[in-house]
């Protein structure tokens, strides 16, 4: 007689990697918290935050004190088996030594791979696919030495202060944009590119959730936390992505 058939894996057992993006942290309710609490619960995997974790990000001690809620939780993850990566978005482009160290994670820049059975699936920010040549002047000057070294220079309050006005600045802009359809400005040959040699591409940035092709690529985009809400993308081992759902939302969080 065969042996019974031993019952299927829940889903997400099969999980390698969850992604999220632009949950945009500040001063206001975000169900990211709880999310993260309900992921400890889960068998361990690898937490990949695409960017824009936080709505900005000073590299200091007043940064982390102002975000000891996310990288309390983000050190419980790893206590608990789980890998954390967070891929650079526009929000930390002065991220650095203590962002990593407060939270145990992983910063990469400009991709991180995902390995999976059909190939390497990669989770970029997004910035960098679309059509915006002021943007992309402005972030290379941001990345650069100069930059970081002049924010160092300054005490924590202007720099938190510059950083604030920055942001106010970037959102009147982002409403505008917003208007004249985002995805637009996805340039296919930037998303090819970054796009190479990996299965398929995940993204944010763009604060839309879709699954698309653009430049012949298969591109995710993860979207953005509105409110208490709770979006995000579980790739499995087989390479395939889908939409995360079933825990994590309309829970106020603490942060
Ligand atoms: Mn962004």
């Amino acid at each position: 007689m065969a042996p019974p058939m031993a019952a299927p894996p829940s889903a997400f057992v099969t999980t390698v990697a969850v992604v999220c993006g632009d949950v945009h942290l500040g001063p206001w309710p975000s169900g990211f918290p709880a999310f993260l609490d309900d992921l400890a619960e889960r068998p361990p995997a690898c937490l990949v935050l695409l960017g824009d974790v936080v709505e900005y990000w000073i590299d200091d001690a007043a940064g982390v004190a102002a975000h000891q809620g996310l990288f309390t939780r983000l050190r419980r993850l790893r206590e608990r088996g789980w890998r954390v990566v967070c891929v650079a978005g526009n929000r930390e482009l002065a991220a650095g030594r203590r962002f990593a160290a407060a939270g145990w994670l992983e910063l990469h820049w400009p991709a991180f791979d995902i390995a999976t059975a059909a190939g390497p699936v990669r989770v970029v920010h997004g910035d960098r696919l679309c059509r915006d040549p002021g943007y992309h002047l402005f972030a290379a000057c941001a990345r650069g030495f100069w930059a970081r070294a002049l924010l160092t220079l300054l005490p924590s309050p202007a720099a938190h202060g510059i950083a604030r006005l920055a942001r106010w600045r970037s959102r009147r802009k982002g409403a505008a944009r917003a208007k004249g359809g985002s995805l637009m400005r996805l340039d296919p040959a930037r998303v090819r590119a970054a796009a190479r040699g990996a299965a398929r591409l995940l993204a944010g940035h763009i604060h839309r959730r879709l699954h698309t092709t653009v430049g012949g690529v298969d591109l995710w985009l993860a979207g953005d936390w509105p409110g208490t809400e709770a979006r995000w993308l579980e790739v499995r081992m087989d390479g395939r992505v889908v939409r995360g759902s079933g825990f994590g939302s309309h829970r106020p969080g603490s942060s």
